[in-house]
This record gives structure tokens, C-alpha cells and sequence, in this order.
């Protein structure tokens, strides 16, 4: 069987991590059986998660792994979908997970009052002694790589005005429709989910969130992903009274 390594749930969220989201819910639409393993991240192939092994095979980061799905399993997450739709779908994931995710990682990591609520319980394993080092450690490499990308090089305010951008397209592409390309998800609405599930996170104070809860059919489109591929999930985001 497939193992997907992921962080495990935490947040409020199936996942922390909206790639692992994404790639969970793509194994879910295609209805392939895995599991998940939480000890996985020491031995990630490119330090980051998700990875997946399908039966040895090993295959690392969240776009590479719907190929490798789409590739084995004969499955065309974009089926009946022409080809300008296809190419949207990609411009909108790249704007999820090449930009806004940067500013759902500065709102959770460089923010003191939502790195306590947040992060900061992902090193509770640390021993007590050591935790304060590790935590000051992590978090500067964070910031490190947010300055090289390029978000962490703006002002607070200029964050939050591209994140409420990108929130906004969203919102307004998707309008009233039940998903991202009407009345069936598809690829897309796996990555665009997990993001806006994730800027929904009623853990943190942002102006991201702040911004997504301004489009009721965001929060309605969150609680009819989470009936659909997390029926047992009570809550994602608080959205599924929403739906
Ligand atoms: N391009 C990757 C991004 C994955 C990613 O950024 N994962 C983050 C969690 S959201 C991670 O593992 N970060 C750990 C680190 O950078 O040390 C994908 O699509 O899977």
C-alpha cells in the first residue's frame, strides 16, 4: 500500500501543511488506498514533506507525485476539462503554492502571538532545557527562506495586500459555482482547498484570513470539500456548517 508522509493532523486542519492536504485529497479522488506515516520527515528526499513510497518507489514533492499518480494509475485528475481550463488550473496552483503560500508561512512563523498558537506546539516533543534554542534556531532558517524567496524581503502591510489578492482571485473565480470548475472538483480544488482551509484557520490572527472569511462561498466551498473527502471530520476551518 502507498504510505504518504505527512506531519499528521494539527490546527484545527487534516494536515498543517496544504501540500500534504493537496496530495491526500488527490489519493482520496482517485480513491487509492495509503496510509499515513508522521516519522517521515528526517529522511525526506528533498526536506520537505510531502513524499510518498508506492511500493518502493519514492516519489517527493506534491506536483511530482500527482504526475507519478496520473502517470501509474491512468488518472486524469483534469478529465474533461479542456485544455484553457488546464492551463488556469495550473496558473491558480502556482499562485497558491508559489506565493500565497510564503505569506501563510510568514503569518504562522514570524508573528509571535501566532507562532504561540501555531507552530510553537510542533516542537513540544523537545526536551524543555533545549526547546527555546531549537525554536529560535528553526524559526530563523524560516525567515531565511522567506527572505530568499523574495516575501520576506516586504513590509508586513505589502504581505498581506498580495495574500488578500490571491484570496480574492480565488473568490472571485470560483463565484457561485460548487467548485473551481463547476459541479465536480477536480485537480485544482485539491490545492485550492488546502490553501483556503489553511488561511481559514481560526488558530490565527491574520489579515489572510481575515480576507477569505469576507467570501461566504469560500467558507461554503470548504465545508463541501471537507463533506465530500473528510466525511468523518466534524470541522476543517469551521466552514462545514457552511456548506
Ligand atoms: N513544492 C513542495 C513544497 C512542500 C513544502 O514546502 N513543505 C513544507 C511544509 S508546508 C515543508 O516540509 N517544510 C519543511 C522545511 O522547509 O524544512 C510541494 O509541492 O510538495
Amino acid at each position: 500500500m502507498m504510505t504518504l508522509y505527512a506531519f499528521g493532523p494539527a490546527l484545527g486542519l487534516p494536515d498543517p501543511s496544504p501540500f500534504v492536504m493537496k496530495v491526500e485529497v488527490l489519493l482520496k479522488m482517485a480513491a487509492l488506498p495509503y496510509r499515513t506515516d508522521t516519522t517521515g520527515f528526517r529522511k525526506a528526499p528533498k526536506g520537505k514533506l510531502p513524499y510518498i513510497d508506492d511500493n518502493g518507489e519514492i516519489v517527493a514533492d506534491s506536483t511530482f507525485i500527482r504526475w507519478h499518480l496520473e502517470r501509474k494509475y491512468k488518472i486524469d485528475f483534469d478529465r474533461g476539462l479542456p485544455q484553457e481550463r488546464r492551463a488556469t488550473s495550473w496558473a491558480f496552483e502556482k499562485m497558491a503554492e508559489d506565493n500565497l503560500y510564503w505569506a501563510l508561512l510568514d503569518a504562522r512563523w514570524t508573528d509571535n502571538s501566532n507562532f504561540a498558537r501555531g507552530p510553537a506546539l510542533f516542537f513540544r516533543g523537545v526536551p524543555a532545557p533545549m526547546r527555546p534554542l531549537v525554536i529560535a534556531m528553526v524559526r530563523r532558517t524560516v525567515r531565511k527562506s522567506l527572505y530568499a524567496h523574495g516575501m520576506g524581503r516586504h513590509s508586513t502591510d505589502e504581505i498581506n495586500a498580495l495574500a488578500t489578492r490571491s484570496i480574492d482571485a480565488i473568490a472571485d473565480f470560483l463565484g457561485n459555482k460548487p467548485f473551481f470548475f463547476g459541479p465536480e472538483p477536480t485537480g485544482v480544488d485539491a490545492t485550492i482547498f488546502a490553501f483556503v482551509a489553511g488561511a481559514l484557520c481560526p488558530r490565527f490572527e491574520t489579515p489572510m484570513r481575515i480576507a477569505a472569511e469576507a467570501h461566504d462561498n469560500l467558507r461554503r466551498y470548504v465545508g463541501r470539500m471537507t463533506e465530500r473527502f473528510y466525511p468523518g471530520v466534524p470541522e476543517i476551518a469551521g466552514c462545514k456548517a457552511a456548506a
